[in-house]
């Protein structure tokens, strides 16, 4: 049974060209593994693992029973001045998963108010150790950290902030992006041209004086940009800009953490440990809405001054460590340890990256990148109408190639299982290369 016309124009889609959608609905009604099966009975081969949350793929037997169980044991709990059991329990195998030193996990429902958390964090850090002149926070061109204020006011993507520019934080610089494509084109991992980049961190210390500025926000491999992994040395560079000036470094890790990259956090991967981590998607594998924020201990210690009986941070959600989300971030994190998801994900990133750059011949591809499982293929616009390539090849690949492909504009993005078979990789370019054939 096809969902009603009336009940289609009801909903309000996020980041979707609505009226475009409603002309012809894609609609899925339930999903198993790594395919998805659609309102007109068909299954479609999921290649970007949700929205690049679902990494063990769908439906996963260990995380339904886990929440089944929660649901029907502890529905919700208050989450202020007292709490549930198992949301102690997930803050401590997310710490174990984590390079020594980051020992406070606070929770969130999503990676954009994970963004505004830590921002909040680090605000509140220098405040509590007598700095509250830091007031001014670095982000960085194409960054994504969400749509709430905090997050789109250090992001920097243009079509997110245009139509609300008027209304974004005060007090902010964005560093440079490191996209470009006369030294970087068609790069594969992390190119070798860049890493003077961050060095812009250094003029902006000079500007507003080093000690003004409280935290510098990036990720270390950008998603929604298109995946730009991060020039050599140049996170390495950020940290020792930070650490000169006592600014906190917080990375976005709301795509990289948990596998994505093959290790639980991109910090153990490129060797660099920030101040402060933020994490959501993979958290739970995206089985229920979550999203948290870990930091070094001594951020944390600095909170716990003044009387005991006061609340040392005015900040939190009605369903922060929601007890039925939490038990499904459990779930998650023993899963990934169980099955060596990480391991399986480092195992494939040779395979993906080779079937993902053998479309750098294609006449309508113009660059390609990559790092871990993350993958990005820049289709050159059509003239006159910017985007409608990309989407046309996503409802292609929805319609007639039995595979779902996101497309951010002209831009296409892969976000493979973490254990993929390697064959479906092949078939997924497979299937893009003969829908890039046919659109014009
Ligand atoms: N930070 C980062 C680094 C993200 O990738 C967010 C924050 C916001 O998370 P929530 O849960 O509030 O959406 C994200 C989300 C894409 C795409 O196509 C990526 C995201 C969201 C929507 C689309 O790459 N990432
Ligand atoms: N708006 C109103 C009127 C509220 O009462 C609350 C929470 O109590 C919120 C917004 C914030 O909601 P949440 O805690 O789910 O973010």
């Amino acid at each position: 049974m096809s969902t009603n016309p009336a009940a289609v124009e009801s909903y309000w889609m996020p980041f979707t060209a609505n009226r475009d959608f409603k002309e012809r609905p894609r609609i899925i009604v339930s999903a198993e593994g790594h395919h998805y099966h659609t309102q007109d009975g068909r299954k479609l081969y999921d290649a970007f693992s949700g929205l690049w949350t679902t990494g063990l793929g769908h439906c996963h037997p260990r995380i339904v029973e886990a929440v089944q169980k929660q649901v029907a044991t502890l529905d919700y709990s208050l989450g202020f001045q007292s709490a549930s059991d198992r949301v102690f329990e997930l803050a401590e195998k997310v710490t174990s998963m984590a390079p020594d030193g980051y020992t406070k996990v606070f929770f969130t429902n999503s990676g954009s108010e994970s963004a505004d958390t830590s921002l909040k964090i680090a605000l509140g850090y220098h405040r509590a150790r007598g700095e509250g002149h830091r007031t001014r926070l670095i982000g960085r061109e194409k960054g994504y950290h969400g749509v709430n204020f905090g997050g789109m006011s250090v992001g920097g993507m243009t079509l997110n902030r245009k139509a609300f520019g008027a209304s974004l934080l005060p007090c902010v610089d964005h560093l440079p992006h490191t996209w470009n494509l006369e030294h970087n084109a068609f790069s594969r991992g992390q190119p070798e041209w860049g890493a003077h980049l961050a060095d812009d961190l250094e003029r902006l210390a000079v500007l507003h004086d080093g000690s003004n500025i409280a935290a510098v926000i990036v990720e270390p491999v950008s998603g929604s940009a298109g995946i730009l992994p991060p020039p050599v040395g140049y996170l390495e560079r950020l940290r020792e800009i930070c650490d000169q000036h006592g600014i906190l470094l917080i990375f976005d890790e709301v795509i990289t953490a948990f596998g994505r990259i093959g290790e639980g956090f991109a910090a153990q991967r490129f060797g660099v440990m920030p101040d402060i981590i933020n994490m959501a998607k993979g958290l739970t594998n995206g089985v229920i809405p979550m999203g948290a924020v870990m930091v070094r201990d001594e951020i944390y210690e600095a909170f716990m001054q003044g009387p005991k009986q006061a609340i040392e941070l005015f900040h939190g959600y009605t369903y922060s460590g929601h007890p039925v989300a939490a038990a499904a971030g459990i779930a998650a994190l023993d899963t990934y340890v169980e099955e060596g998801t990480f391991e399986q994900s480092s195992a494939l990133e040779n395979h993906f990256e080779n079937e993902l750059h053998s479309l750098a011949d294609h006449p309508l591809v113009t660059d390609i990148r990559n790092f871990g499982l993350m993958g990005g293929i820049d289709l050159a616009p059509r003239p006159g109408a910017i985007g409608a390539r990309g989407l046309e090849l996503h409802k292609q690949c929805f319609w007639d190639e039995e595979i779902v492909v996101r497309n951010s504009g002209d831009m296409l993005q892969f976000s493979p299982f973490l254990n993929s078979r390697p064959e479906d990789i092949t078939m997924t370019f497979r299937k893009v290369r003969k829908v890039l054939d046919s659109i014009d």
